[in-house]
C-alpha cells in the first residue's frame, strides 16, 4: 500500500529554539499584548495589498496542525472586482433573510452592540476576501474517498492562524459568516467535498473606522487552573 506518510520514519526536530525563562515571560507577555489588539473591523480602506503578503500568511495559515497530518484545507483568494460583487450580492440576500426573519430574537439582541445588519459593503471595498473552506475527504492517486479526520478542529485552527499572521502585518480582518454559505461553492467552483467554513475580509482599516465599544473576558472567567 502507497503511503505518503511513511510510517516510522523520522527526523530530528528541525527548529527548535529554546528560550530562557525571563525571554519566555517578556515573549509571552508582548504577545498577548500583540493580539489583544486585534479588533474586527467592517469598514475597510480599498487600499490595495500585494498579492504576495497574503500568499505568505495563507503559507502561514498552512503550517497549522491538523487530524492525520491531512491538512482538511483550502483557501481561495480573491481580490477580482467581478467576483467579490457577486459575492456581495449572495451574501447580503442571504443576510437579508437573516435579519428579516429568519433570526431568533435572542440572536438578533446579542448582535445588538456590533451594530450589524444586512449591509455588506466591506465584501466590495476591501481589496481581499479569503474564503476558507473545510474539505471533507479528498480522491487519493488510486481513485479511492480518502476521509479526513477532526476538520472542523483542524480548520478552526488554521483560520486562528490566518487572522493572527494577517494581523501580525497590520491588516485589519472581519471573521465573516454569511449563512448558509453555500453559494461560495458555486461562485467560486470548488467542488462538493468542500464546505465553506469562513468568509475573513482583510485589507487595511478605513481612516477614522470606530469598532463596538466591547470588552473580554478576563482571564480568571476563561480559564481554571488546577
Ligand atoms: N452573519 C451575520 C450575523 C452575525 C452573526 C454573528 I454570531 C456575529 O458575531 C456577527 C454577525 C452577519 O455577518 O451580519
Amino acid at each position: 500500500m502507497k503511503n505518503t506518510n511513511a510510517r516510522g520514519k523520522f527526523i530530528p526536530l528541525p527548529t527548535y529554539q529554546k528560550l530562557d525563562e525571563a525571554e519566555m515571560l517578556t515573549v509571552s507577555r508582548e504577545f498577548y499584548a500583540f493580539l489583544a489588539g486585534r479588533r474586527s473591523v467592517r469598514d475597510f480602506s480599498s487600499k490595495g495589498v500585494p498579492e504576495e503578503i497574503i500568499r505568505n500568511c495563507l503559507s502561514a495559515a498552512g503550517t497549522a496542525p491538523s487530524g492525520a497530518n491531512l491538512q482538511p484545507w483550502h483557501f481561495v483568494a480573491i481580490s477580482d472586482p467581478k467576483i467579490k460583487r457577486r459575492i456581495r450580492i449572495a451574501a447580503e440576500k442571504e443576510e437579508r433573510e437573516f435579519y428579516r426573519g429568519r433570526a431568533p430574537g435572542e440572536w438578533l439582541d446579542a448582535l445588538e452592540p456590533l451594530g450589524t445588519n444586512e449591509q455588506k459593503p466591506f465584501l466590495e471595498k476591501a481589496p481581499w476576501l479569503i474564503a476558507v473552506f473545510a474539505v471533507k475527504n479528498e480522491i487519493t492517486e488510486e481513485g479511492r474517498i480518502r476521509k479526513h479526520y477532526y476538520v472542523t478542529e483542524s480548520v478552526g485552527i488554521a483560520a486562528g492562524m490566518l487572522l493572527t499572521a494577517l494581523h501580525s502585518v497590520g491588516l485589519g480582518t472581519l471573521t465573516h459568516t454569511p449563512s448558509p454559505m453555500k453559494f461560495l461553492n458555486e461562485i467560486l467552483e470548488r467542488p462538493e467535498n468542500e464546505k465553506p467554513f469562513l468568509l475573513i475580509v482583510t485589507g487595511y482599516p478605513a481612516e477614522n473606522t470606530v469598532v463596538p465599544d466591547i470588552s473580554r473576558k478576563g482571564l480568571a472567567e476563561i480559564s481554571t487552573f488546577l
